[in-house]
């Protein structure tokens, strides 16, 4: 083969549109004759609806509509969950309201007008008569006995629940020289893109077609969705989604606002907008993360690890949307991490209370997992004596180990890890931040009355996932690569990945290619972008359809040039035959041949597309060495975030800059996770981070330099050798941070069990020791 693009940090073709503004979001689509879209929200957490009246909304000049769930029809279409457990009550969310609102930010009526101004004015011309009920808000009160209850279907508040096995755990604890316990508990917190939700909707008075634009990163998944809560044909529903600015897991959700405004457009024979303010975004988006975990340990005296054993609790808040248990399930599945765990037990219980739907946020159940065994493992290494990397590398599969099938299975997928060297990972990342060198330079600190604290994270994760991702490659007559793929990017730099992969099989300029994604239209079927499945998943849907391409163009090519097929080589755009470079034909020529009335062997069907999906249950599973220093200042609890070291693995590197770029904007997140992020509700299910004077995310002046270094254990899952990498940075991050804090202030006699550690907590932590 002749130039290889993969691998080389080529530069992003999404950058020039983006850095211009020439990007067109969601907000950016121009309709004729537009209206606008505003929602009125519960501003309880628990209530009876008794009625409500739309009458004077309607009647405000500019109104075109106002409606509530009553207008829905008598039995209302409900949000759908796609994933289910072994118990699973269902608890679903309408769009709008209908008896009971269950979380502060629930919509219960929605005005259409000339104008949002109009819109939010009608609003509240809307009478709701309320009866308040008790709310529940921490998932732990919710499920003991005498709660109030959310949803009569489950009086306990356990939504749903499964248990994850494999082993016999009750023995290895019998048989245990220690057992060591602990409650580990996740805040609730979010992605938050820049780019809020929106959405646009459109139906065509002459053909009936229903055009949504939709900042989604599952396309193709809100076309299914809608058509069944619209009761319409897919066929007549296209969902695009314009450019997106951030998504982070929170955009593939499917909330209210996706069916209301198509439902809106259609209903008043007119085109309607609603994009969400960042106070609804921080009300209404999917929350996510915010778990307990009461882990068991079973132990030899030498650090083996023997068995574990655990509940983790999701706050899964008010509804189950369609993502609503999977959190639950990957971090019940993946506690074990890349560790060897031989017998093993955790329950996942989801629990209903009276907050935000929650659904994932980058990493999806990873973070929350990896968090509870992290830690875990840095108090167990504490009590036993052990070396906290020593303890982790005695129970560190081997790379002779793989690939290792847990015997678990997820929502989503049997859990196998298929490859990497965990190992050598670990010992790269000790070396890269100077393990060795790390006692004198905390003894030396301490000296000097500094907290510092060092914090390792092993984490891994499912990416990936199936079942499937469509793409296609069409070569024009005029030379030029379209291709189109199910994927839906957020800014990761995907067009770049996918360009690289299509160059290469194709041997034409990555930059000269034309992509289309995220148009439900123009690809009959796909998955979208989430769990880091692009490069795995659309890529390689990519390198199948551009190698029937290939084939298809060098038989056309051997037909042209009198040539066996076997004698020709593909190179610099043109086939041409061994030796002889003169006697050359190039894609554009080829593509003309393939045209209806070219030039073709008999039989051969014309045009030069192929339109690939790319089937696979079996997903690769990335990994990663975080490690963070950090100092504490004694006085204030603040925490600041000196080194950061990473070493991952997603096997194959397509462009190593979008890499560092995904591990970074990754830190970052799980940083802020660590230290500051939390969306707080109090005792009465009142929000009280509904804007960032309430909410910090990282500025850039808090996240440090992250060095990085890279493993390549190539996937045996595709032909690409690649795992995903979205998402690792901000699983591991979190963890490494917390650890690190752990490390810096343990010494004083206390326990970190508990994020986020902001000033506040650690303030207390230190005061609780008698050190501040
Ligand atoms: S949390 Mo993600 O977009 O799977």
């Amino acid at each position: 083969m002749g130039v290889q693009t993969i691998g080389a940090n080529v530069k992003r073709l999404e950058d020039p549109r983006l850095l211009r503004g020439e990007a067109a979001y969601v907000d950016d689509i121009q309709v004729p004759g537009l209206r606008h879209m505003a929602v009125l929200r519960s501003p309880h957490a628990h209530a009876r609806v008794l009625s409500v009246d739309v009458g004077a909304a309607r009647a405000l000049p500019g109104v075109d509509d106002a409606f509530s769930a009553a207008d829905l029809g008598a039995q209302p279409p409900a949000i759908p969950a796609l994933f289910a457990m072994d118990t699973f009550h269902p608890a679903p969310q309408y769009p709008l309201a209908t008896d009971t609102v269950r979380f502060v930010g629930e919509p219960v009526a929605v005005v259409v007008a000339e104008s949002r101004h109009v819109a939010e004015d009608a609003l509240e011309l809307i009478e709701v008569e309320y009866e308040p009920l008790e709310a529940v808000v921490d998932a732990y009160a919710a499920i003991q006995p005498g709660a109030p209850v959310l949803h009569a279907n489950a009086p306990d508040n356990v939504a749903a629940r499964q248990v994850y096995q494999t082993g016999d755990v009750d023995a290895a604890f019998a048989a245990a020289d220690r057992v060591i316990r602990e409650r580990l508990d996740m805040q609730r917190y979010t992605g938050i893109p820049m780019e809020t939700r929106g959405v646009v909707a459109s139906r065509d008075a002459v053909t009936g077609e229903l055009t949504v634009w939709n900042s989604t990163q599952w396309p193709h998944t809100v076309r299914t969705i809608l058509a069944g809560m619209l009761a319409m044909p897919a066929r007549a529903i296209r969902v695009i989604t314009p450019d997106i600015g951030g998504g982070f897991g929170v955009k593939a959700d499917f909330n209210s606002e996706d069916f209301l405004v198509p439902f809106a457009a259609v209903r008043t024979g007119k085109p309607v907008k609603w994009i969400e303010d960042r106070n609804e975004h921080f009300l209404s988006i999917a929350h996510s993360r915010e778990q307990i975990h009461e882990v068991e340990i079973a132990l030899r005296d030498d650090g083996t690890i023997l068995g574990l054993r655990a509940r983790h609790i999701t706050d899964c808040g008010a509804y189950q949307r369609p993502l609503g248990v999977i959190n639950a399930s990957l971090s019940a599945t993946s506690l074990g991490g890349v560790y060897r765990v031989p017998n093993y037990r955790v329950e996942a219980v989801c629990a209903s209370t009276n907050k935000a739907p929650a659904s994932p946020y980058r990493g999806a159940g990873a973070p929350e997992s990896t968090f509870a065994r992290e830690r875990l493992l840095d108090i167990v290494a504490r009590e036993l004596g052990i070396d906290r990397a020593e303890l982790r590398r005695r129970n560190l599969l081997t790379p002779e180990e793989l690939p290792f099938d847990t015997g678990l299975a997820s929502a989503e997928a049997a859990v196998v890890l298929d490859s990497g060297d965990f190992p050598a990972g670990l010992d790269k990342a000790l070396e890269m931040i100077d393990y060795a060198g790390f006692p004198a330079r905390q003894r030396a600190a301490r000296d000097e009355g500094r907290l510092v604290g060092l914090g390792i994270c092993v984490y891994h994760q499912i990416t990936g996932p199936g079942p499937f991702e469509g793409g296609s490659v069409r070569v024009d007559p005029t030379g030029e690569v379209t291709v189109v793929s199910g994927a839906a990017p957020m800014g990761q730099g995907t067009a770049t990945m996918l360009a690289q992969i299509a160059a290469d099989e194709l041997q034409v300029p990555y930059d000269s290619i034309k992509l289309v994604f995220g148009d439900t239209g123009r690809l009959p079927f796909g998955m979208g972008t989430y769990a880091s499945r692009n490069a795995v998943m659309a890529g390689t849907a990519l390198v199948l359809a551009a190698r029937k391409v290939r084939d298809k163009a060098e038989e056309l090519a051997a037909h042209l040039l009198e040539a066996d097929p076997a004698d020709l080589v593909l190179e610099d755009g043109a086939f041409s035959v061994k030796g002889v470079p003169a006697s050359s034909v190039s894609w554009a020529q080829v593509a003309a041949a393939a045209s209806p009335g070219g030039s073709r062997p008999a039989g051969m069907e014309p045009d030069l597309e192929s339109v690939q999906y790319f089937e696979n249950l079996a997903a690769p599973y990335s990994y990663g060495i975080h490690i963070a220093e950090v100092e504490v200042d004694p006085h204030t609890g603040y925490t600041t975030v000196g080194r950061y070291v990473v070493v991952n693995d997603a096997g194959t590197i397509v462009n190593p800059r979008n890499a560092e770029g995904q591990i970074v904007g990754g830190v970052a997140q799980g940083l802020g996770g660590a230290l500051m992020e939390e969306l707080v509700y109090g005792e009465d299910g009142q929000p009280q981070s509904t804007s960032f004077m309430d909410y910090l995310i990282p500025g850039s002046l808090d996240v440090p330099d992250v060095e990085i270094g890279h493993l390549e254990s190539k996937s045996p899952l595709n032909p690409l050798g690649v795992k995903g990498m979205g998402e690792g940075g901000a699983i591991g991050a979190h963890s490494a941070v917390a650890n690190a804090v752990a490390d810096a202030i343990e010494h004083l006699g206390v326990t970190v069990t508990r994020t986020p550690l902001k000033p506040a907590a650690v303030w207390q932590l230190l005061r609780s020791a008698g050190a501040s």
